[in-house]
């Protein structure tokens, strides 16, 4: 558990949900374990995700995978121990309330579970060597990345104590910011794989995974980006706080190389 969190990776979700309190006005040591909560479910998932029966990689966070260096056994094993400590870390918390704990491990579950990231997951899994429309790839990154990145910044806005009115543009702002995400993952992933092969970027037509730069060309894909990247800023204008935090973070993932 210890070996795959601390081997780095840029802590998005975390800055997110600090950032979220900040803008509120609010303590943000009052989120630090909710927000390593979240890093756990995170990392559990990369672990899982890594794994020969799913993407089967033997590389992330630039170390040996989980299961490249404890075996397979330990490393299912590491994934579900993050998964539930992560809960137990947040039920435990002494600085929420009771409403506030009750709301973020119900939003969590949802987020995390078959009705976020291990739904889309499944949908990413059968939706392999398929051609798929927009709206079908739109759905899988909705879920299996985007649900986890709007807990990021509505558990900040929880624990900040955000009006319905303030948390309802937040959802706006984190929703726009979660496919900006997705979209520049896979601008990264044929630009990097361009530049590791030598090709000409957008040239290569062997990989049939359906992703945004395949279904809108590479142009039209960073076009997207802009769109969502400049919808996320508009929301987070409305919400009339100090977004400084979180406009840097959006910035970042839209110009992020890695
Ligand atoms: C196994 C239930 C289960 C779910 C896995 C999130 C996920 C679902 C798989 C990750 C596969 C992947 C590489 C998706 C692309 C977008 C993404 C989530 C990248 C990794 O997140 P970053 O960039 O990673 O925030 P770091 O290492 O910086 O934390």
């Amino acid at each position: 558990m210890n070996y795959s969190l601390q081997a780095g990776g840029k802590r998005i979700r975390p800055l997110l949900l600090l950032s979220t309190i900040h803008a509120l006005g609010e303590e943000i040591e009052k989120g630090i374990q909710a927000a390593c909560s979240l890093e756990m479910i995170h990392t559990y998932s990369l672990i899982h995700d890594d794994l020969p029966a799913m993407d089967n990689d033997d590389l992330r966070r630039g170390k040996p995978t989980n299961h490249k260096v404890f075996g397979e056994a330990i490393a299912i094993l590491a994934g579900d121990g993050l998964l539930t400590y992560s809960f137990q870390c947040l039920a435990k918390d002494p600085l929420l309330t009771l409403e506030q704990k009750v709301a973020l491990l119900e939003l969590l579950a949802q987020s995390a579970g078959p009705e976020g990231m291990v739904g889309g997951q499944v949908a990413d899994m059968e939706g392999e060597n398929k051609s798929l429309t927009l709206e079908e790839l739109q759905y899988i990154h909705e879920n299996k990345t985007g649900k986890l990145l709007s807990y990021s910044v509505l558990a900040g806005a929880i624990i900040g104590g955000a009006t319905e009115e303030q948390q309802a543009l937040f959802h706006q702002f984190s929703q726009h910011l979660g496919l900006a995400f997705q979209i520049q993952d896979d601008i990264l992933d044929i630009e990097g794989d361009q530049e590791k092969i030598g090709k000409p970027v957008g040239s290569d037509q062997s990989n049939h995974k359906s992703t945004y730069p395949s279904l809108l060309t590479l142009e039209g894909a960073k076009e997207k980006l802009k769109v969502h990247i400049e919808a996320a800023q508009y929301f987070l204008k409305q919400t009339k706080l100090d977004i400084t935090f979180l406009n840097e973070i959006t910035q970042l993932i839209a110009q992020r190389d890695h």
